[in-house]
């Protein structure tokens, strides 16, 4: 360990859970071995013009085979924990009936190796990539699909909850509704609002289905995962506090109202206009299953203006000019992970919280450069890690942190070219390089 590296953030409890995070389609690659079926993201990156570069996740990683490598790696930053996703279709190549065995085998197999290494697995059942086979049976818009992901998660839980006892339902449905379904960025690449509220009330039902199905699996940790962004207004006028809460319910209470209060936010309606349709009684009482944990990924925060010409919502962002920003274009706002923590803890009760997703894509990884130099994660982490504590100094039960991303990955429509990993990949050669922040972060898990 070199001494140059900052000190670590002292005071986390010493069964805090330190964690990294990645998502399938993001690092496997391999899309067809063993029997896997397609996905909406298979499809969607092959369409020219989807992706910069007009990349793919053909081989992102090469995680699929090089996987006992990067638990390796885990074990060399000195994780206790992974947070992974499964890709549903390995599991049910068409989505549902038949399950193929050898997609889950590789599952039970990196199971079994991270728990032999000491790392506790955490599982993500829905990391946005949809079997295309459902989407051609229309998707997040069929009132079908809460069974459909009722199935998967049994025959997953089946497989893996005798040592599984973390379960992500879903991870940021506010991204695949709002991205993938009225934006049309992300696959499935739909555009409307009728389908972003389609998805959003049938992402909530397969989340409800999912806890109910995986509560029959045995006893387990069941929570789901959102991005929660702190929405502030750009002034002190009415018209920019009526936007900045707005775009809170929009962005922050959509998901979260239903799944732990069984209510929509009263803003959904105005939001949505006249392609608004709740969700009923009944719906919203499965939607409410009682569940042990949140996940909140953070990033960044946002500056809303109100403007009655922007389309969808009569609002838009600010970009903070002088402040930090991150290769995404995301400020770099770490008061707001204490906030946004708070913010759940006030609303939603003493429920136990986890950071899922925490991290930062930076342009000094680009070649001729030091690949494994990379100061300015290291800093984000460690301010970032600094508002945790704080918030868990005021109260909130936040039981561990998952650094975004282990490796450097397919960063979804902008290809290769955002690198969020502590682990420097070469994608031409698979070569894994430790970056600094690596080296920090397990600093970091050993005195903090
Ligand atoms: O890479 C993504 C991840 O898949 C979901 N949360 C945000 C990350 C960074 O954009």
């Amino acid at each position: 360990m070199s001494s140059e590296l900052p000190p670590a953030v002292e005071g986390f409890p010493h069964n805090f859970v330190w964690g990294v995070a990645t998502s399938a389609y993001q690092i496997e690659g391999s899309p067809e071995a063993d029997g896997k079926g397609l996905s909406i993201w298979d499809a969607f990156s092959r369409m020219p013009g989807n992706i910069a570069g007009n990349h793919n996740g053909d081989v992102a990683c090469d995680h699929y085979r090089r996987w006992r490598e990067d638990v390796a790696l885990m074990r060399q930053l000195g994780v206790r924990a992974y947070r992974f996703s499964i890709a549903w279709s390995r599991v049910l190549p068409e989505g549902t009936g038949r399950v193929n065995r050898r997609g889950l085998d590789f599952y039970d197999e990196l199971v079994d190796e991270l728990l032999s290494q000491n790392i506790q697995p955490y599982a993500t059942l829905y990391h946005w990539d949809m079997p295309w086979a459902l989407d051609a049976r229309g998707g997040w818009l069929n009132r079908d699909c809460a069974g459909w992901f009722a199935e998967y998660a049994e025959a997953a839980g089946r497989r893996l909850a005798d040592r599984v006892r973390h379960w992500i339902t879903l991870n940021e449905p506010w991204v695949v509704a709002d991205q993938g379904h009225l934006r049309g960025a992300l696959a499935p690449g739909r555009r409307s609002k009728y389908d972003a509220r389609a998805a959003a009330n049938n992402q909530l039902r397969a989340h409800g289905a999912a806890v109910a199905a995986l509560r029959t699996a045995g006893p387990m940790q069941l929570g789901v995962a959102v991005n929660l962004t702190p929405q502030h207004p750009a002034s002190d006028s009415p018209a920019d506090r009526n936007a900045a809460r707005l775009a809170h319910a929009y962005v922050n209470r959509q998901f979260l109202d239903p799944i732990l209060l069984g209510r929509h936010p009263d803003e959904m309606a105005e939001l949505y206009g006249p392609a608004w349709r709740p969700l009923d009684d009944a719906d919203l009482a499965a939607v409410r299953q009682p569940i042990d944990f949140v996940g909140v990924n953070y990033y960044l925060r946002e500056v809303v203006q109100a403007d009655a010409a922007a389309t969808p919502f009569p609002f838009r962002t600010v970009k903070q000019a002088g402040r930090p920003h991150t290769a995404m274009g995301w400020e770099v706002y770490p008061a707001g992970l204490t906030e946004i923590l708070q913010w759940v803890h006030r609303e939603y009760g003493a429920v136990p919280l986890y950071i899922t997703e925490n991290g930062v894509a930076l342009d000094d990884m680009e070649p001729g450069g030091d690949l494994a130099a990379d100061p300015d994660r290291v800093a984000y982490l460690r301010d970032h890690l600094e508002s945790a504590l704080a918030a868990m100094r005021a109260g909130v039960d936040l039981r561990g942190y998952f650094l975004w991303s282990l490796l450097d990955n397919f960063e979804w429509q902008f290809g290769y070219g955002k690198r969020f990993g502590v682990v420097y990949v070469d994608f031409a050669s698979g070569r894994r390089t430790l970056k600094a922040s690596a080296r920090w972060y397990r600093r970091q898990i050993e005195q903090g």
